[in-house]
C-alpha cells in the first residue's frame, strides 16, 4: 500500500483546507462577486439575497443547536455492569424508552417555516417581477445577445428596434452608456447558454430558437466581467465576457465608429495581402463589413450582396447558401476590444501593444489555444499547414488595421 493511502484523516483535512485557501486567493480580485453591485438590477438581488442569508443563518443555527443540545441531553451510557440498571443506562441488546410524536412540537415546526418560506417568496417574487421589467423606452438602444459555443455576439440596435438588422455586431465585450438600463434580447444559435455579468444583473439562459428579455444597468463607469453559467461543451470554462459601461458621450462616440465598415482595399494598399488571405481563408466564417459582404465561401465577389439583405433574425444572419459566415465573431473593428476568444485572450499588453505573439498563435492553430471542435461547426479552424508563415504574418497585419 502505498504511503498516500495510508494519510491519517487530519493530514487529509489539512490538504483540504491548504486547497481551499489556495483556490479562495485564486479569486483575489472577485470579477464575479454577487455582494458588490454596479448597478439597480444587481442591487436589488443583493438587498434579497442578504436578509434571507441571515434567516438562513439563524435558522441553520438554532436547528443545529437543538440537534445537537437534543443528541447531548439524551445521550445513553451503556453500563459497566451489565447488571447496573441506573435509569438512562441500557445494555446493548435493549431498546431506550420509545416516544412518539408531540402534537405542539410538530405543529410549530411545520408553520414557523410555512410563515418563513412564505415571507420569503413574496419578496423574491416583487424582487423578480422587478428584475423582468423594462423601463427604457421603445427607441432607447436595445441588444441582441446571441450565446455560441464558445464566444458571445452583440448586435446592436441603436433605435431599439429588434426586427430590423442591426447597426452594427460585436463580440465578447457589450459597450454600453453608464445610468442606463439597456434591454437584451438573449438567445443562442447552437446549445443552451446563461448569460451572467453577476455586478450588474442576474443569469438569463440563453435558448436556441427563444428569444428572452433581460436587461442591464450600471451606475458606474467600469468593465464588469461574465462567465457562460450553463454547461456549453468542450470550452464552457473559456467562455467569457464583459460589459463595458462608459460615458454617454464615449458611448456615442464608440457606436459612431462601430457602425463604419472597414474599407476594401486594393492592390495599391499597404494591407492588401493580408486582405487577400483573409479572403481566401477566413471570410467563410466571419464577417469584416465593407470586406467579405463582398465574396462567398468560394471567394467569388458579390459585390452586389449586402450582407443584411439577407438577414433572417438573429439566429440566421446570414443566409449559409450565399455565405457560411455570422457563425464566428464580426471582426471589422476588432482593434477596439480589450480581449478575444470569448474574452479569454488579452488583445493587449499593460502598455497597450498588441500582443502580437498570441493573436499569431492563435490565428495559426487555434483548437491548441481553446479546446473546441471546428469539424463539428464548434470553433475555430486550425491553419497548420494552411498558411505559410509569411501569409500569418500578413494576415495577422491586415487584423491589426482592423480598428
Ligand atoms: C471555420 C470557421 C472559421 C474560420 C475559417 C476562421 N475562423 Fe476565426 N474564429 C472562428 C470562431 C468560431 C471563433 C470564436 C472562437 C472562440 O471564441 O472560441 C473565431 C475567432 C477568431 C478571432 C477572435 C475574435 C474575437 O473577437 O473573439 C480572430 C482574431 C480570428 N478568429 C481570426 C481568424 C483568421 C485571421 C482566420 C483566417 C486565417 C480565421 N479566423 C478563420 C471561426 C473561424
Ligand atoms: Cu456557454
Amino acid at each position: 500500500m502505498s504511503a498516500a493511502r495510508r494519510r491519517p484523516g487530519w493530514a487529509r483535512l489539512g490538504i483540504l483546507v491548504a486547497a481551499l485557501a489556495l483556490l479562495a486567493t485564486a479569486c483575489g480580485d472577485k470579477p464575479l462577486d454577487t455582494m458588490d453591485p454596479a448597478g439597480p438590477e444587481a442591487q436589488s438581488i443583493k438587498d434579497l439575497i442578504v436578509p434571507i442569508f441571515i434567516i438562513a443563518g439563524i435558522v441553520f443555527v438554532l436547528v443545529q443547536g437543538a440537534v445537537i443540545a437534543l443528541w447531548w441531553k439524551f445521550r445513553v451510557d451503556e453500563p459497566e455492569d451489565p447488571a447496573d440498571e441506573r435509569p438512562g443506562t441500557y445494555a446493548d441488546d435493549e431498546f431506550p424508552d420509545q416516544v412518539h410524536g408531540n402534537l405542539n412540537l410538530e405543529i410549530a415546526w411545520t408553520i414557523i417555516p410555512t410563515v418563513l418560506l412564505a415571507v420569503i417568496s413574496v419578496f423574491t417574487l416583487i424582487t423578480l417581477f422587478d428584475l423582468d421589467g423594462v423601463d427604457a423606452a421603445d427607441d432607447d438602444l436595445r441588444i441582441t445577445v446571441v450565446g455560441q459555443q464558445w464566444w458571445w455576439e452583440f448586435q446592436y440596435h441603436l433605435d431599439g428596434n429588434t426586427d430590423t438588422p442591426p447597426d452594427f455586431v460585436t463580440a465578447n465585450e457589450m459597450v454600453i452608456p453608464v445610468d442606463q438600463q439597456v434591454p437584451l434580447l438573449i438567445t443562442s444559435r447552437d446549445v443552451i447558454h446563461s448569460f451572467w455579468i453577476p455586478r450588474l444583473n442576474g443569469k438569463q439562459d440563453a435558448v436556441p430558437g427563444s428569444e428572452f428579455e433581460w436587461v442591464v444597468e450600471a451606475s458606474e463607469i467600469g468593465d464588469f466581467a461574465g462567465q457562460c453559467t450553463e454547461f456549453c461543451g468542450l470550452s464552457h470554462g473559456y467562455m467569457r465576457m464583459f460589459t463595458n459601461a462608459v460615458e454617454p458621450a464615449e458611448f456615442e462616440a464608440w457606436a459612431a465608429e462601430q457602425v463604419q465598415s472597414a474599407p476594401l482595399l486594393d492592390e495599391a494598399d499597404e494591407g492588401f495581402e493580408g486582405q487577400q488571405v483573409f479572403l481566401a481563408n477566413c471570410a467563410s466564417c466571419h464577417i469584416i463589413t465593407g470586406v467579405t459582404s463582398h465574396v462567398d465561401a468560394d471567394g467569388d465577389n458579390l459585390a452586389d450582396v449586402d450582407t443584411w439583405d439577407v438577414y433572417d433574425g438573429a439566429n440566421k444572419i446570414v443566409d449559409p447558401a450565399i455565405l457560411t459566415a455570422g457563425v464566428a465573431p464580426n471582426l471589422t473593428h476588432l482593434m477596439s476590444r480589450n480581449t478575444y476568444a470569448g474574452s479569454f485572450f488579452d488583445l493587449y499588453d499593460d502598455d497597450g501593444n498588441v500582443n502580437r505573439a498570441e493573436l499569431e498563435e492563435w490565428v495559426f492553430n487555434a483548437p491548441e489555444q481553446k479546446p473546441n471542435n471546428p469539424e463539428n461547426r464548434q470553433g475555430m479552424t486550425s491553419f497548420v499547414g494552411v498558411l505559410t508563415a509569411e501569409q500569418l504574418d500578413d494576415v495577422v497585419d491586415y487584423l491589426e488595421t482592423l480598428e
